[in-house]
């Protein structure tokens, strides 16, 4: 084999990786977020633009009442009972910091790309 043909086809190699790479950090349409513990889990969590976050109360007989207030996208579920489950389209890039309106210290960090 040549040594040009050895370039190209570490090139070739090269640009498979990439893609590769570049495939798996790509942001997942569909998050999962349970309220335990008065706690997020996970704490924070990275969606695709139009992509859909599931809040699940987990947390025995506690309501759960998540919220977003930015000034380029909010929503508010309401109270969400134990058991219940959410789900919020986020429709905006950014980075935001998910609330619960009755326990002020869940915070959620949310990365939409
Ligand atoms: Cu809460």
């Amino acid at each position: 084999m040549s040594r040009r043909c050895h370039a190209r086809l570490r090139l070739i190699a090269l640009g498979a990786g990439l893609t590769m790479i570049l495939g798996a950090a790509a942001a997942p349409a569909i998050g999962v977020v349970t309220q335990s513990h008065r706690m997020f889990q996970p704490p924070e969590i990275e969606v695709a633009r139009g992509g859909t976050i599931r809040f699940i109360n987990d947390d025995g007989t506690l309501l759960h009442h998540v919220y977003l207030a930015s000034p380029s996208f909010s929503f508010d579920t309401g109270e969400q009972g134990p058991g219940k489950a959410t789900e919020v389209q986020f429709t905006v890039a950014g980075t935001f910091t998910v609330l619960c309106g009755i326990h002020p210290k869940m915070r959620l960090a949310v990365a939409v790309r």
